[in-house]
């Protein structure tokens, strides 16, 4: 292979093309539900947690170590009560939660999350969606493009939200991190605010390279990926919920500190912030709790009651580029070639991993 065709095929699934101009999605399924309430039994939502509940929420994350309820105003961004996520220094914690859902082609995956004052971002996982085979291998295992692909989001050590997804093309054995590709500098988080994050992830046609992946932060579309192959088989479908606060990685937490995740659905449509029904806008969340009222919020209907769940650990998290695949397109190229001058790099797969 040429240095030319290297570097088209190093660049070709961060091709913006014609979504370039697509700043948004829609209001989003969450509009047409004021505070979320009933937007679990919407028919695309797959999964939906408000954890306004605490014996629901208990239950949902069957006692593994790290998981809370909270009721504390602060600490809640809708209804009146949040997940609260406790980290503890020298671990991992909290482990994964895997929850089946209904088989798709295409997911949304929306959440608020927040972090205490004083947190240390070490780099750790959160929520995202897998496809899985019964003979599916774990993580450290390229897949085939006949047994899994998967993306979730992460925040690196430079506080950067950043997709993190395993695919037949990937460049090492721990998955690509693709960065937010539409906004320069990179949004960096901060403490103590609350953030909407949504994800989503398309399949591709079987023998095309057409999947794709976006990111929005408050609303907004900060990552695009296209290009994307992910199967190989269109047996080969979404079916599972990814929940996590996983730190690591072989690194570990740094300090005792916690972050609070809130409002997370799963839909086969953009979901977008929450709505506060007021003027019918959709929030931008940097909005405080709103606990006054809506005591029992969307009911703790949905996915509370979807119950398969497993835990495991996941080695992931590489800062790594996305492998190649993607049409060559030398518009695109050119405009890449400039982006990469804006700063899309190449993360080193190793050397920029903190272990
Ligand atoms: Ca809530």
């Amino acid at each position: 292979m040429t240095r030319l065709s290297q570097s088209i095929a190093l660049l070709a699934p961060f091709i913006l093309c014609s979504s370039w101009a697509l700043a948004q999605e829609g209001p989003g399924l969450a509009a047409n539900y004021p505070n979320d309430e009933g937007l679990a039994d919407d028919p695309a939502v797959l999964y939906f947690l408000d954890f306004n509940d605490e014996a629901e929420t208990m239950a949902w994350s069957q006692g593994v170590t790290g998981y809370g309820w909270t009721s504390e105003p602060a600490h809640v961004f809708n209804g009146s009560g949040a997940l609260e996520i406790s980290q503890t220094v020298g671990t991992h914690d909290p482990y994964e939660i895997h929850p089946e859902i209904a088989e798709t082609d295409i997911a949304y995956v929306r959440w608020y999350r927040k972090w205490q004052p004083g947190y240390d971002f070490t780099q750790h996982k959160m929520s995202g969606v897998y496809a899985k085979s019964p003979d599916a291998t774990g993580a450290g295992e390229i897949p085939t493009g006949y047994d899994k692909y998967s993306c979730k989001l992460y925040v690196d050590f430079d506080r950067h939200p950043r997709f993190y997804t395993y695919h037949p093309e990937q460049d090492g054995i721990y998955g690509d991190a693709p960065h937010m590709n539409l906004v320069d500098p990179p949004i960096a988080v901060e403490a103590d605010r609350w953030y909407c994050f949504e994800m989503m992830i398309k399949a591709n046609t079987v023998g095309e390279h057409d999947g794709e992946l976006k990111m929005w932060i408050d609303g907004q579309l900060v990552g695009h990926i296209e290009g994307m192959r992910f199967r190989d088989t269109d047996e080969l479908k979404i079916n599972e919920f990814t929940y996590s606060a996983y730190v690591g990685g072989n690194w570990t937490s740094e300090q005792d500190q916690q972050l609070w995740d809130d409002q997370i659905v799963v839909a086969t449509e953009y979901i977008g912030p929450l709505s506060t029904g007021s003027g019918g806008g959709s929030s931008t969340s940097t909005s405080s709790s709103s606990t006054s009222s809506s005591g029992t919020g969307a009911g703790g209907s949905g996915g509370d009651t979807n119950s398969a769940s497993n835990y495991r650990t996941d080695d992931g998290g590489c800062g790594c580029r996305t492998a190649g695949g993607g049409e060559r397109n030398w518009t695109a190229l050119l405009l890449l070639t400039a982006l990469a001058g804006l700063g899309l790099r190449r993360r080193g797969s190793d050397a920029d991993r903190r272990v």
